[in-house]
């Protein structure tokens, strides 16, 4: 068959743009693309030359697994090849595979037996252990050759070193993914801005980076973690005959396997397994990109055997990719609650992981300059779970010519008054306060909301028409609006407009925190609400606080004692305060101050004492004691009976084993950031 010449360059364009992607990827550490647009292509390639096979050249792409190995790292041959795995993205897909198993099983009518796994999103590494010991790591490389990264793999505390037990194979190389976990992650890139360095785009970025360092300390300062999925030479010793079996084997050997791995029957648990992990996702401590349905029999795995590189017998399932290529359209200025200028980029439609994205928040114009974010670029954008939308970075080869520089306003540009950004911070402000009709909708807004005065219906747009159209100008103003005028409303009529007088009246009957907290004090959030409400009692005495009295509240420092004092200071905020109270009748029941001594009580864990040992990953011991004190707790350096509970870090020592002794509660780090956040 003769190869139209236009199909011939579109494979050869295709080509080359994945080698040049692969490079970037694999040797640079620094992706380009997102992996979806990459996959895109590789498939793109695929289809072309499973449609015309002539067309496939022993370099191209589709022809490996992966790209070639680092120079600087000695090379190791895997004794057996590390595999790769075919994709499916349709739950069609997921049908199809097990419906090929099933005829080249010849168990048509029968249903087969899958362990489903999470797909660890990391780096694929072999380990090597001879006579208990392990002598070598490597990583993937092309699947044959890897890189030899044995004394960067021995910093993750998860890898066992030795083997437990006796009756481990004299030869045995297990496989898993080395992965940098959520919360390392993001500390590890806090640190990396701190020192003027570029954040790693994804906790695969970091991991691939931690694990090539050339220095093992290095490594040991970008924490990985290990978990196993595999085996490769095994000699001496036979292994259970089935994946699961073999898994549980290697956890009793002191492998770490993943507590999330299920065996299921047929596609159906396949696809049951991959609903249930997906609601979970972001839950999970780090981060996955999709499932891996495995035969779980052994005796089946060999009768199925191998297409290049892959086994038959598994596939991975992908999730909805997180990441996707757009344009910045414009770049708007939302004004917030407390005058912060938030740049905005709007983006031309793209569907992320099944939601149509059109805005991104670029945070401030610090964070702008440092990604280089201008209008008319293309760029990567990340949805993930409920979090806005974030530009992971910006394709530079892709920017149109004549691109400028985005500059925070020096004009708020709702109001016109001045914008200030105070030294050594981020956030540049508008000085308008409650003049400024942003300002003034978003303070509606969050006295109504549900945490705050509670006045159900009153929702975004209803605020607009009622600033915009200057039907009220300030908080008070809500209660005087009578049923009629509510009704003149767009969208409004008699019933509802009832509704919402229903609701204003039910409102004022609240407590003294809620209306504190309502009042969107700068820097006063829930519990900060709550700690004055119980220190003072009543408003009165709070509203004639010094900053010195206000620094004696637990957890208020001079900052939040400065906002506190200059809210009531403020002839505005002051009538608003005394129309709410007097017109609107607001009230609540006044409590008796509380003497600072009784005060912990209040808090949640008042009375009780915990005990850190270990090290923590995302805080210092001191900054735990803290966060406990905080909250009420007594910390102590050791433990006793009377201790409530321990947390334990990593490389916890005695008292761990004296915590056990007496039976005493403990958590580990994750319900500790749980408890105190
Ligand atoms: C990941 N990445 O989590 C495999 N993988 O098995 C799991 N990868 C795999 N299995 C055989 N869970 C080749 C690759």
């Amino acid at each position: 068959m003769t190869i139209p010449k236009k199909i011939q360059q579109q494979a050869n364009q295709l080509r080359a743009t994945l080698n040049e992607h692969s490079y970037f990827y694999y040797v640079l550490d620094d992706p380009k693309i997102p992996d979806s647009e990459y996959d895109r292509l590789m498939r793109e390639l695929q289809a072309l030359e499973a449609q015309y096979p002539e067309l496939i050249t022993p370099d191209s792409p589709t022809q490996r697994v992966g790209a070639t190995p680092l120079p600087n790292f000695a090379e190791v041959i895997h004794s057996q090849p590390m595999l790769s795995l075919s994709n499916a993205f349709e739950e069609g897909e997921v049908h199809d595979f097990d419906k090929r198993l099933r005829e080249r099983l010849g168990v048509a009518e029968a249903e087969i037996e899958y362990a489903a796994e999470l797909k660890l999103d990391g780096l694929a590494v072999s380990l090597r252990y001879e006579q208990g010991l392990l002598v070598t790591a490597a990583t993937r490389g092309d699947g044959n050759r890897g890189e030899e990264v044995t004394g960067n793999v021995k910093t993750i505390k998860t890898v066992p070193l030795k083997l437990r037990g006796k009756d481990f194979p004299p030869v045995l190389e297990v496989r898993g993914e080395a992965f940098m976990p959520k919360a390392w992650f993001d500390k590890l890139n806090q640190q990396q801005v701190g020192r003027g360095e570029k954040p790693f785009a994804n906790p695969r970025n970091a991991a691939a980076g931690s694990l090539r360092q050339l220095d093992a300390h290095a490594t040991a300062a970008r924490p990985l973690d290990f978990i196993c999925y595999a085996v490769g030479q095994v000699e001496g010793r036979e292994l259970p005959n089935r994946h699961s079996d073999i898994l549980n084997q290697l956890q009793r050997w002191g492998f770490p396997i993943s507590k999330y791995s299920q065996v299921v029957m047929g596609p159906q648990g396949c696809l049951t397994y991959y609903q249930q992990i997906l609601t979970q996702r972001d839950q999970l401590p780090f981060e996955i990109d999709g499932i891996v349905y495995k035969v779980n029999s052994l005796v089946q795995q060999e009768q199925l055997g191998f297409v290049s590189r892959a086994p038959r017998w598994a596939i991975a399932h992908k999730f909805p990719a997180q990441e996707a290529l757009t344009q910045v359209e414009g770049i708007d200025v939302q004004v917030g609650r407390t005058g912060a200028l938030t740049p905005v980029a709007r983006l031309a439609p793209v569907n992320v992981g099944g939601v149509t994205i059109t805005n991104a928040t670029l945070h401030n114009q610090e964070e702008i300059h440092r990604k280089d974010i201008r209008v008319g670029d293309t760029v990567i954008v990340r949805r993930a779970g409920d979090v806005i939308p974030e530009v992971v970075r910006v394709l530079l080869e892709k920017r149109p010519p004549r691109t400028k520089l985005f500059q925070v306003p020096t004009q708020c540009p709702v109001c016109g008054s001045q914008v200030l950004r105070p030294e050594g911070e981020a956030v540049a402000r508008c000085t308008g306060g409650l003049g400024c009709p942003a300002q003034r909708k978003q303070a509606i807004q969050h006295f109504a909301s549900r945490r705050a005065m509670n006045i159900e219906g009153l929702g975004e747009k209803l605020v607009e028409q009622l600033i915009d159209g200057n039907v009220v100008a300030n908080l008070a103003d809500l209660y005087i609006l009578t049923t009629k005028q509510w009704a003149e409303l767009e969208r409004m009529g008699e019933k509802s407009a009832a509704n919402i007088i229903s609701a204003l009246n039910k409102s004022k009957s609240t407590t003294l925190e809620r209306f504190l907290y309502a009042l969107g004090i700068r820097e006063v959030g829930e519990s900060t609400a709550r700690v004055l409400a119980q220190h003072f009692g009543s408003l009165e005495p709070l509203m004639r606080a010094t900053e010195e009295e206000l620094q004696t509240v637990p957890d208020v420092g001079p900052i939040v004692a400065k906002h506190i004092f200059a809210f009531f200071q403020q002839p505005h905020n002051l009538d608003v305060i005394q129309r709410l109270q007097e017109e609107a009748k607001i009230h609540w029941t006044e409590s008796q101050p509380t003497s600072p001594k009784a005060l912990p009580n209040a808090l949640p864990l008042a009375g009780q004492t915990y005990v850190l040992t270990g090290s923590l990953s995302s805080m210092t011991r001191d900054e735990a004691k803290e966060k406990l004190q905080a909250l009420g707790a007594k910390v102590s350096g050791s433990v006793s009976k009377k201790t409530s509970c321990v947390i334990v870090g990593e490389e916890a020592g005695s008292k761990l084993d004296k915590a056990r002794e007496l039976g005493i509660k403990m958590i580990d780090e994750q319900e500790f950031l749980e408890l105190v956040k």
